[in-house]
């Protein structure tokens, strides 16, 4: 790819000469050239092609997740199969309400988690006794699937299912006996509930699980094989043609990508190779249509739903940033919000995915260059079919065509009236493929071209670039700079962002607090979970805080009102804690407060280490942050966790499995049991870890208060 910045001098000159030396490149000029009945063909499509039914996926953008089931009763991410169906028994399941809180959030679908790894089936599924029939839950009469698909048919949202092909319950797992059930499943779903728009097979296959008592490891080998994707892929094409199949190796339709925070890569491609995913970049000129879908969740603590959670929200600006990061590049966004105990979503949660639409519907409140008058450098056969205006006509299906050999037309728009924006949404005809390489913008300001945007790479399904600052501008020039094959434009739109609102960060080094805002206004806070408010703490530096808890912040401003708030959870300070003792490796490095240095032991587990947190505490919970320097060697995926008051006699507070590290390496908390003494050492154990390695862990953090007398 060419650097940036000679890419402007070459073309700025290459624009000037051509204004000079080239009127026919006015629009006027060109339609008046035009004879009547001449018609351009269409340009012919470029390499990998998308279904339509790919193509309507791709406009749907945005739709919800939701992980709900035995988890969601036990505070787990991964079931481990052996739990008791009796356990599920939500006192206020109202599906109806949910579609229509997803609906309201501006979700086009959802999708459920019709059964997670656990293999619980939330129907009455045929293909095996774990399923809702088991459960008091309507006394067996149930279905969440039902319930589910009948409610968006209700609020006019499409209906989505999640069936994992993991399955930690099922006695044949492994073997051609499972297969038989989870086709059924699959048949099941996509027969019973009316339309799929889309089903998720999930990439992960852990390993070991209860399976039917068994408790041991399975491995499968090749996935794609043992369950025979392509004939999964057939059954579906068979029931729901219509349905977009993510995952299923190298037979779906729709791919992940490529992390659990909803980012995809730029450049982006719609395009995959043939024997590659093509993870969150595609492949460039790849031989397949499989797009993209960032998947994430609303809360920090993971995809279903945990005690607490509420301090753990995403804000919506954080929203906003994974927004740009994913539609923004092309993909679809899968946002989760999970269902606690009762069957209700979390207030918080709820909130936050409101806050977020009114920020979009904000940012798209006025596209600017709707109704623009538009010229090119050229247009294809000087057919009005292919006129510039295509771009500003509000229709994504007509579009700016050039000739074939043209990989670098230009095209300026005229604006109804001079507008102040700060994002550019461009896109591509995705019916004749994926075509362009690289481009810039030019804003002409002050009588002359100013490149605005000299680092626009792919176009694709769609592309938003933000602006560091807003410009105001009435002529804005699209320059492509490198095409596969002609380009062709089907939109260029102008936005303006919704002014940030000031929400505080809050930090704490050691034990001092750190919050920053604007640095004008007053910031307001609280250590002991409430909502501040006029009159709460006014926040000063050098305040310190080393208890754990959650701090929440808000600005008052001058009119004496109070800005959003946020939050954050910590732990007991550590500036007091040592590192006692150590099976090997740095252990100082987990209990540093930075996130980027880790503990890592040498090969072999069990590996762990002795902290002395100096004084005596009633510690509730810890939690685990794994590596976060993207590597997963030594992940720690199954712990044990003690405690002790004289760092001699000890007691197991926790032990189990950290599940999804590899997909999602986020904080993991967890609860301790037993603990009603005071603790002042802990032992914090790596039982097993990912690749081979021994364990590791970047940070640990210990929740509680400092023990009485
Ligand atoms: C992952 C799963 O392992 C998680 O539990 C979750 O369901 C997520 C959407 O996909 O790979
Ligand atoms: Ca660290």
């Amino acid at each position: 790819m060419k650097e940036g910045g000679s890419i402007l001098r070459i073309s700025a000159t290459h624009i000037f000469s051509m204004n000079k030396l080239a009127p026919l490149f006015v629009g006027t000029a060109l339609s008046s050239l035009m004879l009547p009945g001449q018609a351009a063909d269409n340009p012919k499509p470029n390499g990998a092609m998308p279904t339509p039914q790919q193509v309507n996926w791709q406009r749907m953008e945005f739709y919800g997740f939701i992980h709900f089931g035995l988890n969601t009763f036990t505070g787990r991410e991964w079931g481990y199969g052996d739990e008791n169906p009796q356990i599920f028994n939500p006192t206020d399941f109202n599906a109806s309400e949910i579609v229509e809180t997803f609906k309201k959030g501006g979700m086009k679908g959802m999708i459920y988690t019709a059964k997670h790894h656990d293999g619980f089936c939330a129907w009455p599924t045929k293909s095996t006794e774990h399923n809702i029939t088991k459960t008091p839950w309507k006394n067996g009469k149930g279905d969440v699937v039902k319930e589910f698909a009948l409610a968006c048919k209700k609020h006019g949202i499409k209906f989505g299912t999640y069936l994992s092909p993991w399955d930690r319950n099922h006695a044949e797992y492994g073997k051609e006996g499972y297969l038989k059930a989870y086709y059924q499943q699959i048949r099941e779903l996509l027969s019973n509930y009316g339309p799929v728009f889309e089903i998720w097979f999930d990439g992960a296959n852990g390993g070991d699980g209860y399976y039917g008592g068994a408790r041991e490891k399975r491995n499968i080998g090749d996935a794609e094989k043992y369950y025979n994707f392509e004939k999964i892929v057939e059954m579906i094409r068979s029931i729901q043609p219509n349905c977009i199949i993510w995952g299923a190796g190298h037979y779906g339709d729709a791919r992940w990508g490529g992390s659990e925070k909803g980012h995809v890569n730029y450049p982006h491609w719609s395009t995959v190779g043939l024997n590659g995913g093509g993870g969150g970049t595609g492949k460039r000129g790849g031989e397949r249509w499989v797009p993209a879908e960032g998947d994430t969740t609303i809360n920090h603590s993971g995809w279903f739903w945990h005690q607490g959670q509420a301090s753990r929200v995403k804000s919506p600006e954080e929203l906003m940033q994974v927004w740009f990061d994913s539609v923004g590049r092309g993909a679809n966004l899968i946002l989760n919000v999970a269902a606690d105990k009762t069957g209700k979503l979390d207030p918080a949660d709820v909130k936050s995915l409101m806050e977020f639409k009114e920020l979009r519907d904000k940012l798209y409140a006025k596209n600017f260059a709707l109704g623009a008058t538009a010229t090119a450098s050229q247009t294809r056969g000087n057919d009005k079919k292919f006129s510039p205006s295509n771009m500003t006509d509000g229709n994504l299906d007509t579009y700016w065509a050039v000739e074939d050999d043209n990989l670098t037309p230009s095209a300026v728009i005229t604006l109804p009236k001079p507008a102040t924006f700060d994002v550019i949404r461009l896109r591509e005809q995705i019916r004749l493929g994926q075509r362009v390489d690289s481009f810039n913008i030019d804003a002409f300001i002050k009588g002359k071209w100013v490149c605005i945007d000299n680092g626009g790479k792919t176009i694709g399904n769609q592309v938003m670039r933000r602006l560091d600052r807003p410009i105001t501008a009435q002529k804005l020039r699209l320059r492509i700079t490198g095409s596969q094959a002609t380009p062709c434009i089907s939109e260029f739109a102008l936005f303006r962002q919704p002014a940030g609102a000031v929400r505080p960060s809050i930090f704490r080094r050691g034990d001092n607090l750190i919050i920053l805002a604007d640095g004008k206004n007053k910031i307001l806070y609280t250590t002991d979970g409430s909502e501040p408010k006029a009159g709460s703490p006014v926040y000063s530096q050098g305040a310190k805080f080393s208890e754990s808890g959650v701090v929440k912040a808000r600005c008052q401003f001058a009119n004496g009102k109070l800005g959003p708030v946020s939050q954050a959870k910590f732990g007991i300070s550590k500036t007091g804690w040592k590192v006692k003792s150590s099976t090997s490796g740095n252990a100082a490095a987990a209990i540093d407060d930075n996130p980027e240095t880790s503990w890592t032991a040498t090969a072999g587990v069990p590996q762990s280490f002795v902290v002395d947190m100096g004084k005596p505490y009633r510690a509730t919970s810890f939690s685990y942050l794994p590596r976060q320097d993207g590597k997963t060697e030594g992940m720690t995926d199954k712990y044990q966790f003690e405690v002790s008051a004289d760092g001699k006699t000890w007691k197991k507070a926790a032990e189990g499995e950290f599940s999804n590290l590899r997909a999602n390496p986020i904080e993991q908390n967890v609860n301790l049991k037993n603990v009603d003494e005071s603790v002042r050492y802990f032992r914090f154990t790596g039982t097993n870890a990912l690749d081979g390695s021994g364990a590791s862990a970047a940070e640990i953090n210990v929740f509680g208060t400092p023990a009485q007398g």
